[in-house]
């Protein structure tokens, strides 16, 4: 067996919030991934962590009247508990706050420094603090808007050091070109090489408008300047390798695959390849960058309160089939949806219907018909075990190209053809008149199981090692070798009978019921006299022009007759659900006190009324025409 090394990271982690099913699932792939390795024999090291400095963490610490050790010691805590009790098999988990960490950082500065590749300057720039990102003005949303999260940019001009990253742009080209899989899937390919070939600038890569960050190397004697948070976090790959330090595991450097979402693949495959190219190291064999979650149809934030917490889906239903679910549900590198529904329909219809029902035939049938024990050559299932042989060569290359959802439709090809073939030979028909033929039916159906369970353990492993349990076997890599490598057959079987594995679910199960009677205790308490409904004035408006925003998906620009002096300005998120034409010259009520606000740069003011639900939005509008300017009781 090779004792190949494999490197296997997450992102690490801002600490500035709780985790969500974004970060669960890039934390599950990268578990699924060693897992597999680790089947496979590799020699596997997953690591995962937390990042902890920089200007956002510091405000949130704040906000929270705790300095940001304190603050991050918390909440690194969470991400540490949650992994652990979801069984995510990780080595090491890093927080850029260690020691270990901050020396191998200050080690990698002083050698690009000391290399030529880090110089002093001045910085001037657009300054996203909740990305911590600095963007060029063209690559602004109307002139402020920061591209990545629509928040309002702020001009920061400071002394910096900088990264020559401009040096490293045709290497970097050259390296995607002759390594077409260094960035997965295929499609995020493009859009990395088309950003580098506009021209990379140099990367300021200090900071001195804030403490709470990686000091210099002592012998420059720079006190004010903190590292760039991501300079600092990227190098976490290698420091927990011991970079810097003692050196000790840097024999599984390089990574196998970075695994992340694509928000932050540029910073993986444009700085990352760069710091690595000047501190003379080996590259990674793959980015994988992975798509965004939705739910329900709608982006997730906390004041909306639909974010997923991943503890409360596996608290309901329980963590492999969340882990399915996840992998299953879109294909690597798409964006997902995530909803109730979708994870039942998975759960009865994947998970119970082929794969459970499969095994519950067996079961079933081999304790009814044979007492748990049945054997018998194969010769009769010839053809379908050239089918299964064919789809078990493919599957491994599948998963390190981060295919993990083809992985799956595979597998349950595996399991259809096992279910197809005991309804097309009645067993329960044949049973008095060709009784060996119904044994070496259930013989061929356990061989397909026995590799099924084997394969699902990297995405599945409570479930398939209870499968495995009751076919008789256990998972491992000796195993991996004898029924997937070489397509090894049992003659007979001693199997035992489990409960059900994946029993129906009928009706959502996430805490509904508690939700509503919650909400109707704050409306209760929550009443308000009719002077304080009064506060809000709310008018009837005629829209008189709607402009679109450039680079914004969702907002129109739109001109309201309030019948005052001037119409008002309002700026409403009402783009994806209707036309110019369904609001020019029509009547909308608006919130006429409102602060003005301003959104991606334009000054709103006012708000329109609208419903939104599952099925989209709906303006409130008055159902006879009234004057413009009337008030709304
Ligand atoms: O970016 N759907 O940390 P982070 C899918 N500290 N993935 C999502 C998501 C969603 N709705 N929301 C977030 C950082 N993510 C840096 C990483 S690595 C050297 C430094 C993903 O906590 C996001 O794409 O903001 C990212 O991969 C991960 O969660 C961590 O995000």
């Amino acid at each position: 067996m090779s004792c190949k090394k494999v490197y296997i990271t997450t992102p690490i982690y801002y600490v500035n919030d709780s985790a969500h099913i974004g970060h669960a699932y890039t934390t599950i792939i990268a578990d699924t991934i060693a897992r597999y390795s680790k089947l496979l024999g590799y020699d596997t090291f997953l690591l995962t962590g937390t990042d902890e400095h920089g200007q956002k963490i510091e405000q949130s610490a704040k906000k929270k009247g705790k300095s940001p050790k304190e603050y991050a010691d918390e909440i690194s805590k969470t991400f540490k508990d949650l992994w652990d009790d979801f069984g995510i098999e990780y080595d090491y988990f890093i927080r850029t706050t260690d020691d270990k960490h901050k020396q191998g950082v200050k080690f990698a500065f002083q050698k690009m420094f000391e290399k030529g590749d880090i110089y002093k300057g001045k910085y001037s720039g657009n300054y996203c603090v909740s990305c911590e990102s600095f963007f060029t003005d063209t690559q602004l949303i109307d002139g402020s808007g920061c591209p990545d999260c629509g928040k309002e940019t702020s001009i920061i001009e400071e002394e910096s050091y900088f990264f020559r990253l401009s040096k490293y742009q045709d290497r970097l080209l050259e390296h995607y070109k002759n390594n077409p899989d260094f960035i997965l899937p295929a499609s995020k390919r493009n859009e990395v090489i088309a950003f580098v070939e506009s021209g990379l600038k140099d990367l300021s890569i200090t900071r001195t408008s804030f403490d709470w960050g990686i000091k210099l190397p002592e012998n420059m004697n720079e006190p004010k300047h903190v590292m760039y948070v991501w300079l600092d976090a990227l190098l976490n790959y290698l420091t927990a390798l011991g970079y810097g330090g003692n050196g000790e595991k840097m024999d599984y450097w390089p990574a196998k695959i970075h695994i992340v979402g694509k928000d932050i693949l540029r910073f993986h495959a444009i700085y990352w390849p760069a710091f690595l190219m000047s501190l003379d190291l080996p590259l990674p064999h793959h980015i994988g960058a992975h798509g965004w979650w939705t739910r329900d149809g709608q982006k997730m934030s906390k004041s909306i309160g639909n974010v997923v917490k991943p503890r409360e889906v596996v608290e309901a239903y329980g963590l492999d089939t969340f882990r399915y679910f996840l992998l299953r549900e879109v294909p690597f590198g798409q964006d997902g949806d995530f909803s109730e529904k979708a994870l039942i329909n998975r759960i009865n219809g994947d998970l119970g219907n082929s794969l459970g029902n499969l095994l519950n035939r067996v079961i079933g049938m081999g304790g009814k018909y044979f007492n748990y024990k049945f054997s018998s050559d194969l010769s009769l299932f010839q053809n379908e075990l050239e089918k299964v042989d064919d789809i078990v060569s493919k599957l491994e290359s599948y998963i390190f190209q981060m295919q993990t959802h083809r992985y799956l439709e595979e597998i349950w090809e595996i399991l259809a053809i096992g279910n197809r073939t005991i309804q097309s030979s009645e067993p329960w028909v044949k049973i008095k008149s060709n009784p060996d033929e119904v044994e070496a039916l259930l013989v061929f159906v356990s061989n397909l199981l026995v590799r099924v369970s084997i394969l699902l353990y990297p995405v599945m492993p409570n479930s398939s090692k209870k499968m495995a349990e009751a076919l008789g076997i256990e998972i491992s890599p000796e195993n991996y070798d004898r029924f997937i490598r070489n397509r090894e057959l049992l003659n007979s079987f001693e199997i035992t009978k489990i409960p059900a594995l994946f029993p129906k679910v009928d009706k959502p199960k996430m805490g509904q019921a508690p939700k509503r009677e919650e909400k109707r205790e704050i409306a209760e308490e929550g009443l308000i006299t009719i002077d304080k409904f009064f506060e809000v004035k709310i008018r009837v408006g005629e829209i008189l022009e709607v402009e679109e925003i450039p680079k914004s998906k969702k907002l129109y620009r739109l001109q309201v007759n309030l019948g005052e002096e001037r119409p008002r300005q309002i700026v409403a998120g009402i783009k994806e659900f209707y036309k110019k034409e369904e609001l020019l010259n029509t009547l909308v009520c608006v919130v006429a006190n409102l602060k003005p606000a301003k959104l991606m740069g334009h000054i709103s003011e006012g708000m329109l009324l609208a419903v939104r639900d599952s099925q989209g939005l709906s303006l409130i509008r008055p159902e006879h025409r009234r004057e413009v300017g009337s008030p709304i009781s």
